[in-house]
């Protein structure tokens, strides 16, 4: 990509940033993480967009052993467990090197999600979800946390439209056959996360129209890193 001069003196003051997307299925959260990744990369800045679980081979393989349920029958406890491992090799191989070499890093979930899923939701002691966040995240704690919230009933409409997608008809993954009860509840969850951990988190209604999303996002992440003004 070619750089004006004020675009690179844009990258020198700039310091790698860590910002994650959390919040229910089908609120925009990979919508987002990829239009977030297009503005900075419009303002000189180099970073990456990654998910979870996943972003590395051996994450991606934990992945597909939970979504397609088989991790279903260990229980919840064991679910928290396989998360973390898939994090811990996500952080080491991908996360720590990016931010270490001056790359941002956008994130589509994070450890705010086994703490809502497996923790909150899934009633996995706090304690065990705690010393799971410690040895997987190895310091690495998100900048900035973009937490969309929308009623479930809602999002599930905007997935279901995807879902008429002759590719995706049918399939289900471990988490989407949850009834609307326990995706309520798994919004409080989040919400009440955000609400113990302010200094990180922003939480911005995801009803609304994708472009009016990515000006909230956008106005967001300006406001907790303001060298992006410059
Ligand atoms: N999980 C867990 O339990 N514990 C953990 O520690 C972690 C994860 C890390 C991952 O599934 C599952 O793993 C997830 C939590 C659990 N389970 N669930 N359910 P995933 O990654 O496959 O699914 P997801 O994270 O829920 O993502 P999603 O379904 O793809 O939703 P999204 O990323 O929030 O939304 P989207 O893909 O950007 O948009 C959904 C659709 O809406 C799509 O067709 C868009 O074009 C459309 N869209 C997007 N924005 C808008 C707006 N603003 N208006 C209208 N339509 C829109």
């Amino acid at each position: 990509m070619t750089k004006s001069s004020s675009d690179k003196s844009t990258i020198k003051k700039t310091p790698a940033r860590f910002i994650t997307f959390e919040g229910g299925e089908g609120v925009g959260k990979s919508t987002q993480a990829k239009r977030l990744l297009d503005r900075l990369k419009n303002k000189a800045i180099m970073a990456i967009r990654t998910r979870e679980p996943g972003g590395t081979p051996n994450a991606e393989n934990i992945r597909s052993f939970i979504l397609t349920g088989k991790s279903e029958p260990w229980g919840v406890g064991a679910e928290a467990i396989l998360f973390a491992s898939a994090r811990l090799d996500h952080v080491n191989e991908l996360i720590a090197p990016n931010l270490k070499k001056g790359t941002w890093v956008i994130c589509d979930r994070f450890h705010d999600s086994t703490r809502a899923y497996q923790g909150i939701t899934g009633g996995v002691n706090e304690d065990l979800i705690s010393t799971l966040e410690d040895l997987a995240l190895n310091g690495y704690k998100p900048d900035l946390t973009i937490l969309l919230d929308m009623e479930p009933k809602k999002a599930f409409e905007r997935v279901s439209l995807r879902e008429e997608d002759a590719s995706l008809a049918g399939e289900t993954d471990r988490f989407e056959k949850e009834n609307l009860d326990w995706h309520n509840r798994l919004r409080k969850a989040f919400l009440q996360i955000a609400k113990n951990n302010q200094e990180r988190f922003v939480t911005i209604s995801a009803d609304k129209s994708e472009d009016e999303l990515a000006d909230a996002v956008w106005q967001a992440v300006c406001k907790k890193f303001p060298e992006l003004n410059g």
